[in-house]
């Protein structure tokens, strides 16, 4: 009897004690611009696929991390070539934005990674994200399905 009883009020006091942190807004004045948002289409067959986008912070931020209702799960992905493959890690400290510099997430370097899309994506289709970072408050952005403008694995461009 005892047990039954203090086991629920444990469970509340936890899920309030998880609670309080997230309801503190943060305080910042940086911004941060995006621009050249996509996604490309899902491959046949395939429930993952990759959207890129050039980020500008005002002051020293980091994307933390990114939501979409398309997507069970979202990650941010580096490439890197290893034993010659093209591999993909999970960035787990997400992605550093110094003050004033555009950082782009292309084809072939870091990139945003949607898993578990329920709906293939297509062409002219709109994909909404939810841009969360440690200090700017969340960037909503609309990127259009479409085929971005160079190919995996192309050279970058001398920059
Ligand atoms: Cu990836």
């Amino acid at each position: 009897m005892m047990i039954r009883t203090l086991l629920p009020l444990a469970a509340l006091s936890l899920l309030a004690a998880c609670d309080a942190p997230e309801k503190a807004a943060p305080v910042s004045d940086i911004t941060v611009t995006v621009t050249d948002a996509l996604c490309r289409p899902t491959p046949v067959g395939r429930q993952m696929t990759g959207c890129y986008m050039t980020l500008t912070a005002s002051g020293d931020d980091r994307l933390v991390s990114i939501a979409s209702p398309v997507a069970g799960r979202i990650e941010i992905h580096e490439s890197k070539i290893e034993g010659g493959m093209m591999m993909m890690t999970e960035m787990a400290n997400g992605v550093p934005l110094p003050a004033g510099q555009a950082v782009e997430l292309k084809p072939g370097g870091n990139h945003i990674m949607l898993l578990a899309v329920a709906d293939p994506l297509t062409v002219g289709e709109t994909v909404p994200l939810t841009l969360t970072f440690a200090s700017a408050a969340p960037v909503e952005v609309a990127a259009p399905v479409a085929q971005p403008p160079v190919a995996i694995g192309a050279a970058p461009a001398a920059h």
